[in-house]
């Protein structure tokens, strides 16, 4: 163990050792429709008395070898309740002429039968991305442990026909299966700049033709790694399969590019396969974000044994210095399982952490109505604070104080920076100190500001202010400009006349994942503060530096278990 064991999280997905990226495959919920399949029912009648259990299943990029990344493998880990993992070996390890230089990401398919099938790009022994099939060698075992790749890979790879670009060309998404029988994949590419999901259909699952159009692309925006392509319903929120079409039904895009997952909601017609964002401004690289902080290469899966789409979404190391890495042993989390859903206006999704998490809730500190005066902080005492769940929302009187939002504002995440938590304002800055030391020389901020638009209307920023985390270093070996303290910001789209300000902040101990307006904007941190080197040094408090009072109406702060994690 290094001094920096201290940084490793309780309810957070992790691996025990080296480095983690992407979530891959999907976590697929390999259910008891494969009990029906008639193949299997053969095994399970001879095999005798097998209990068969719903089995959650995470891929993820893994190095074996160290906490870089490089080596790039298949990690596997399963779970009944997607809070405590128990690890697999590898699922897919580097091990052909096709993978040689990498397993890189993927996704996992329910075939008809429930027969899971893996598709994932292959970085060749000559370092070009091409496209990989693998699928279990034994459908009979839950926990899938061993996979078979496929004779024919690779099944799509760039020649000089297709004249694809082997250096950015992968991460083929989970396929649907559309009324014409075929199914249907996306891939992401990049040409002259412009970022595309290249689209491409199968009879077979082995025989992949590429579409004369692509799903999606747009010019200037980069390469899109990890495209992922569902349907959200426009009534409900449950989730859908990811082959669902009909009339209340919507469809996600979402691509990852610049260290940004981005996604556009559209109408997507399966038979001449185009699909139109509803809104050409909030397209790829324009509109919203799963998270304004650190979230990259996420994927969702469909849930069916509870009728839910759930997020996974790596997060990264907040490091300047890779050397960090290696010196802890370990890099990488998955952010909390995050159930999505379309807002009831279909302009957005919304997110909110599994219910699964709150059985690791305990000893609730319940504060009901209180002020917040001007200037004040407040301890939230009874809180073990390196690890815990915080429910809360604030109101204001009246919004009298709101500043002026100024015309030249157009980066909340600039005016998140320039306007920090201990930048004194009207209506605000008010909110949570987390992972706090009792002398306030560390904390991180994740607050609310309310401004007045010129069109009589309210504008709220939520924001996540890192500057003074690893404020005093003198303990550790490392300079504080090793760490990035980058302050995150986001325009929350909740009218404050109407609604309250709603925030939820998941704290555990490296990781602060924060969600504002019901689930309306994410932003998810990564800070190492030093207070954590003693136990009960770390502290959890309410703030309000605006010069007008804000009400809290109740506040809910529990301490958080420990999950089995890997
Ligand atoms: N990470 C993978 C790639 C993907 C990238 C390699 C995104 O397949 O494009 O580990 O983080």
């Amino acid at each position: 163990q290094t001094p920096d064991h201290i940084y490793r999280t309780a309810y957070h997905f992790q691996p025990a050792k080296y480095w983690m990226n992407d979530p891959n495959g999907k976590f697929l919920k390999v259910s008891l429709c494969l009990v029906r399949q008639k193949s299997f029912m053969k095994i399970v009648m001879h095999a005798g008395p097998v209990i068969y259990m719903g089995i959650y299943h995470l891929f993820y990029q893994y190095n074996l070898y160290d906490a870089q990344t490089s080596n790039i493998v298949w990690g596997h880990s399963t779970s009944t309740d997607l809070v405590n993992w128990t690890p697999q070996p590898p699922a897919l390890l580097r091990s052909e002429p096709y993978d040689f230089k990498g397993c890189f990401t993927g996704s996992t398919t329910l075939l008809s039968g429930g027969k899971p099938a893996v598709l994932y790009t292959g970085l060749d022994f000559s370092g070009i991305q091409v496209q990989n099939l693998a699928v279990p060698k034994n459908v009979a075992d839950p926990y899938l442990t061993e996979w078979v790749k496929s004779p024919y890979n690779p099944l799509i790879a760039p020649n000089s026909v297709n004249k694809i670009d082997g250096q950015n060309f992968r991460d083929p998404s989970t396929a649907w299966l559309n009324p014409d029988g075929n199914w249907r994949m996306v891939v992401g590419n990049q040409q002259n700049g412009s970022g595309i999901g290249l689209l491409y259909r199968s009879k077979n699952f082995i025989d992949w033709i590429q579409a004369e159009n692509p799903l999606h692309f747009l010019n200037n925006s980069g390469m899109w790694e990890c495209p992922d392509f569902f349907p959200v319903s426009k009534i409900s929120k449950n989730g859908l399969e990811t082959s669902t079409i009909g009339q209340n039904v919507k469809h996600v895009f979402k691509a990852s590019t610049a260290n940004t997952d981005y996604y556009t909601i559209g109408t997507y017609n399966p038979t001449n396969d185009i699909f139109i964002p509803d809104n050409r401004s909030l397209d790829i690289g324009l509109g919203f974000r799963y998270d304004y902080g650190k979230f990259y290469a996420s994927k969702t899966f469909f849930d069916s044994s509870t009728s839910r789409r759930i997020l996974f979404g790596w997060v990264n190391e907040s490091v300047n210095n890779l050397e960090i890495n290696s010196m802890r042993g370990w890099a990488g989390l998955q952010g909390i399982p995050r159930r999505i859903w379309l807002h009831k206006s279909g302009n957005q999704l919304l997110q909110w952490p599994i219910v699964e998490i709150e059985k690791l809730r305990m000893n609730p500190v319940i504060e009901d109505t209180t002020v917040l005066m001007p200037g004040s902080i407040r301890e939230i005492s009874g809180v073990n604070a390196t690890q815990a769940d915080v429910e809360m929302s604030f109101s204001a009187k009246t919004l009298e104080n709101a500043e002026k939002w100024e015309a030249n504002w157009n980066n909340p995440q600039l005016v998140c920076s320039i306007k920090g938590a201990t930048v004194k304002g009207g209506l605000g800055p008010f909110g949570l100190l987390v992972l706090a030391s009792k002398d306030m020389q560390e904390y991180t901020a994740i607050f609310f500001r309310i401004f007045k638009g010129d069109n009589n209307n309210f504008i709220v920023l939520m924001c996540s202010d890192q500057t003074r985390t690893h404020f005093c270093r003198s303990s550790l070996r490392l300079p504080s400009s090793d760490y990035d303290k980058t302050t995150y910001g986001v325009l929350l789209n909740v009218d404050p006349l109407q609604e309250k300000l709603s925030l939820r902040t998941l704290i555990d101990h490296s990781i602060v994942e924060s969600f504002g307006g019901e689930g309306k904007a994410c932003i998810t941190t990564r800070v190492y503060p030093t207070n954590l080197a003693v136990d009960g040094s770390t502290h959890l408090y309410v703030f309000n530096n605006g010069s007008q009072s804000v009400d809290i109406s109740k506040l809910t702060a529990w301490s958080m278990k420990t999950a089995q994690i890997n």
